[in-house]
């Protein structure tokens, strides 16, 4: 970024696993930091982390410490974020949130900013991220909605456990291990830490992530429903989603139908995937070239393949998204709204 002006952040949860990526990619994207404060619950307060060659200790989060703070980008869970995020705005701060406390909150704008970044400014101090499976879902299928406009959308989510959190990685790495060698396979964390009922993990496939609804849904799934009616502003378009955890590390895979309500044909569709801000399109069927968790890791894109028509509904249309879900599922997301942002201000 060119501009000279420098800017005070603080990272709430930087020591998780998406605050990791946060200060990673404020260092390597050479955001205009000015003052870093690295923000935890007491339980990690007191680590120390680098950023640029600097050893910065970690400090537990209270109201006072937003004094000054010009962006915080929180990542420390539901509970962390509706305690502070109030407080950091009423210091001035813009609050980045990447929990589900505010997404759905009328005076919070969910933001992707390949989708609606101009809701971003109407901010009133929090912008909420959305959930990793919605963020790269419509990031891909918004230039289809504007060409051609979407009726319908079916989603079925392949997760990895990175978006648990750091624990569940873990904890897949040991039950794969102890599974190996033979031994009894206990999970720890998952599906959902606060529940007391685990579930095997590795060599598994489980239908559940976060908590059930009174309507068969998980939380999950009704996130993406909702979130994706949000960001679109669109509240007649049906959404339906199943969100399935699968025993791979880092990266979301999801299998999505469409009905779009023009005729559209697949050179058209490709063309317009192809030509799309942060989508890259991974699409060759006769070299066995589609879009895979492991090659998506550690990338800001959302890659698309599998592009293909509906065998019996002309309308419909069906691709497999991927990305990497600490990336632009979360810490990426966060930080480009903060550097879009700086560069408006700039103009
Ligand atoms: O941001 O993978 O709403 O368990 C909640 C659960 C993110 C990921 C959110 C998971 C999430 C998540």
């Amino acid at each position: 970024m060119t501009n000279q002006r420098t800017y005070n952040v603080a990272v709430v949860g930087a020591t998780g696993a998406v605050g990791t990526q946060i200060l990673r990619l404020l260092e390597e994207r050479n955001f205009p930091v000015n003052q870093l404060k690295l923000l935890s619950s007491a339980r990690s307060a007191g680590a120390k982390l680098t950023f640029k060659g600097q050893e910065v200790t970690v400090q537990e989060a209270t109201p006072e410490s937003f004094e000054g703070v010009d962006f915080a980008l929180f990542s420390a869970g539901g509970s962390v974020s509706k305690l502070l995020a109030k407080e950091a705005v009423q210091r001035g701060a813009v609050v980045i949130d990447n929990t589900n406390a505010f997404r759905m909150a009328q005076d919070v704008p969910l933001v992707v900013p390949e989708v609606n970044m101009d809701k971003a400014f109407e901010n009133q101090g929090i912008i909420a991220n959305p959930n990793c499976s919605t963020i790269q879902m419509v990031a891909a299928l918004n230039p289809i909605r504007e060409k051609f406009g979407i009726d319908r959308i079916i989603v079925s989510t392949y997760q990895a456990v990175s978006g648990a959190g750091a624990r569940a990685i873990n904890d897949l790495v040991n039950q794969t291990k102890s599974a190996l060698a033979g031994e009894e396979v206990r999970g720890e964390i998952l599906p959902v830490g606060s529940l007391p009922k685990k579930h095997q993990m590795a060599f598994n496939v489980v239908p559940q992530i976060d908590v059930f609804q009174d309507n068969g849904f998980t939380l999950e799934e009704m996130k993406m429903i909702n979130e994706t009616k949000k960001i679109f502003g669109d509240d007649t378009v049906k959404v339906s989603a199943t969100c399935v955890r699968v025993p791979v590390l880092n990266g979301h895979s999801e299998s999505v139908y469409v009905e779009t309500k023009e005729d559209f044909t697949i050179e058209e569709v490709k063309e317009l995937l192809a030509q799309a801000p942060g989508v890259t399109l991974v699409d060759v069927p006769e070299e066995q070239g589609y879009p895979l968790a492991t090659d998506s890791t550690g990338k800001l894109d959302v890659f698309v393949g599998r592009v293909r028509k509906d065998v019996s509904e002309p309308r419909g249309l069906h691709m497999w998204i991927v990305s990497d879900n600490l990336l632009k599922g979360a810490a990426w997301n966060a930080v480009q709204i903060a550097e879009q942002m700086i560069l408006k201000s700039d103009e």
